[in-house]
């Protein structure tokens, strides 16, 4: 197994003895999405984030972040987060040999987010308010001493992430013209900025997918009413000659039916947000779209959504009729 830091550790902030903890991120499918690519006019790839062990973009930060955490002496990591952020530090910390606090939205947290996070034996504390108020949390407790916050904050995060945009480039063998992704907190729009600078390939014209009602949307990853990166990331999509693109819940379901429906790529509502901003804007030449989690994280999502399961007895006449 090639880890992500055996592939980029001479650009990762990693000392050569510094034990690194992996689950095996990175290395994740670009997939060529031949639907999509018809229906927009222009090439289409889906970099699939999803594929990462815990099922989200999280991990290619969290080796970086905890195995720095561990090198320092660290014997306890803190997060507020959404969902994925959690499940990513808890496996990783378990891994490590250390505690993880994970700090959460009171129910505002997908079911298998809230499982993984669960198994893997975290200290959870649902906190009475918003993810906001719940990193603010989790920066306080960081600052009093003893723990590592893990939030994208922590430049370490940024550092793994980055390496996306290398594996992007590396394997289209150029920079796409347009990288499209969602836009919660900002990190990862950072991070893929700061990737396609350090490669020297040319920087794609980002798309980044917001939700237009931050607070409310139903794509429970990227409900975030203040970014924590925000002049950074949309500093970086502006000198991109991008744009920030406000998206409706009804926009954001809609790409995310496309996903499943016709590329058979089921991810959460929140990672199908590049592709809805991608889809509002249109653009020209070779877009790569980031699917940052999986489908299995927020199966309540599928049930407000997807058509019902049809009852039947389990006659011919009556399984032909529940086909009808
Ligand atoms: C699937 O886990 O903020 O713009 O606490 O889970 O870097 O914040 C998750 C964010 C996109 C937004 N897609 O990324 C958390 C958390 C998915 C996500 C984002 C998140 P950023």
């Amino acid at each position: 197994m090639t880890t992500l830091v055996d592939r980029y550790r001479d650009r990762l902030p990693l000392a050569a003895g510094d034990r690194v903890v992996s689950l095996g991120e990175g290395s994740t499918p670009l997939l060529h999405a031949d639907f999509l690519s018809r229906e927009l006019g222009i090439d289409v790839w889906l970099k699939l984030e999803s594929a990462n062990p815990t099922g989200s973009f999280k991990d290619r930060g969290m080796t970086v972040a905890v195995s720095r955490a561990l090198a320092e002496g660290a014997r306890a990591v803190v997060c507020a987060s959404t969902g994925n952020t959690a499940a990513s530090a808890a496996a990783y910390a378990a891994r490590a040999g250390m505690t993880a606090a994970i700090l959460l939205p009171q129910g505002a947290v997908a079911l298998g987010k809230l499982a993984q996070a669960r198994a893997a034996g975290a200290r959870l504390l649902e906190v009475r308010g918003s993810f906001d108020q719940a990193l603010r949390g989790a920066q306080a407790l960081a600052a009093s001493g003893g723990l590592t916050l893990v939030n994208s904050l922590n430049p370490d995060r940024i550092e793994g992430q980055k390496t996306a945009a290398f594996e992007i480039v590396e394997e289209l063998g150029r920079a796409p013209d347009v990288l499209a992704l969602p836009y919660g907190g900002g990190g990862n729009t950072r991070a893929y900025a700061r990737g396609f600078a350090e490669w020297d390939a040319g920087m794609p014209r980002v798309l980044a997918g917001a939700a237009a009602r931050r607070g409310e949307t139903l794509a429970s990853a990227i409900r975030i009413v203040d970014p924590a990166h925000r002049a950074e990331a949309e500093a970086a999509v502006r000198d991109s000659g991008g744009t920030v693109v406000a998206l409706t819940d009804d926009e954001i379901v809609a790409a995310w039916r496309s996903l499943a429906e016709r590329e058979g790529v089921f991810c959460e509502p929140a990672s199908a947000a590049g592709l809805a901003a991608l889809q509002k804007l249109g653009a020209s030449g070779t877009a790569v779209v980031v699917v940052t989690g999986h489908g299995l994280k927020d199966p309540d999502a599928v049930s407000r959504t997807a058509a019902p399961v049809v009852e039947v007895d389990a006659d011919p006449d009556s399984i032909a009729a529940g086909l009808a």
